[in-house]
């Protein structure tokens, strides 16, 4: 995939995630690689090959807080079944909901779920995404997580719950992640801050769109992604950027 697009905290927001949805389908081609054979889109086909191919990636917290919790895990159930390629990583509102429904004594979830909700997300979500270059995940491994294992119950709900995290990547991979809000996208040393508040009155609903970049093996054995001389770095990434940073461009709901 050249492209990876990034969509954090929905929290409900339902409205807002239609219109980010179209604007990106729009743009890019959310479809399976070429070489997979998989041609969905009919008389779309020519169409479809001048859009750039792109994967969408959910950033976790879907649910709560916003304008219909139920619709929107409706929609993004109808959106898997259209583009299969998208991926839906684990934010704490949706293990909070899962631990609810395992007895748990956690409180706070405030929204009543459709039968079938649990099991999609439970089934249909994954505690991360790594790319060559760029590590995804709703909250951010520690510095001294050095393996990121996928059966580690512990480690998943920590990485979806870290709101403070790493600013210098992890492993020399670019972290993009969600759960910390800011009133902008935000790049912190080499993690990218994306969650903007879409449920509050100022806030807005944004996908982001990376690509990988090729990493660089150094002489101690470290790996780092191929990036610009340091700068003074910005707290606030520019809407212009410029390569080789990670980030391409940024599409806006409202
Ligand atoms: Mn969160």
């Amino acid at each position: 995939m050249p492209f990876f697009i990034a969509i954090p905290d929905v929290q409900g927001e339902i409205s807002q995630l239609e219109a980010l949805i179209a604007k990106i389908e729009g743009r890019y081609d959310l479809g399976a690689d070429e070489q997979s054979g998989d041609h969905r889109h009919g008389d779309d086909d020519h169409m479809s090959a001048r859009k750039p191919k792109a994967q969408l990636i959910f950033l976790g917290d879907l649910i709560d807080r916003g304008e219909d919790s139920d619709a929107t895990i409706e929609y993004v159930q109808a959106l898997k079944q259209r583009w299969p390629h998208t991926q839906l990583i684990w934010g704490n509102h949706e293990l909070q909901t899962l631990a609810l429904s395992r007895g748990s004594d956690e409180r706070g979830l405030t929204t009543p779920l459709r039968p079938g909700v649990l099991e999609f997300l439970r089934d249909e979500f994954v505690p991360w995404v790594e790319t060559p270059s760029l590590l995804f995940c709703h909250g951010s491994p520690a510095a001294d997580d050095t393996v990121l294992d996928p059966r580690d119950q512990k480690l998943i709900s920590q990485i979806a719950c870290n709101y403070a995290g790493l600013t210098e990547g992890w492993r020399g991979k670019f972290i993009v992640r969600g759960h910390t809000a800011g009133t902008q996208p935000a790049r912190l040393g080499l993690t990218y801050f994306l969650d903007c508040n879409a449920a509050d009155y100022e806030g807005t609903l944004i996908a982001s769109v990376f690509r990988d970049l090729t990493i660089h093996e150094l002489a101690d054995g470290r790996r780092r992604a191929l990036q610009e001389p340091r700068q003074s770095f910005p707290h606030e990434v520019s809407f212009n950027i410029t390569p080789p940073w990670p980030l391409c461009e940024i599409l806006v709901s409202r």
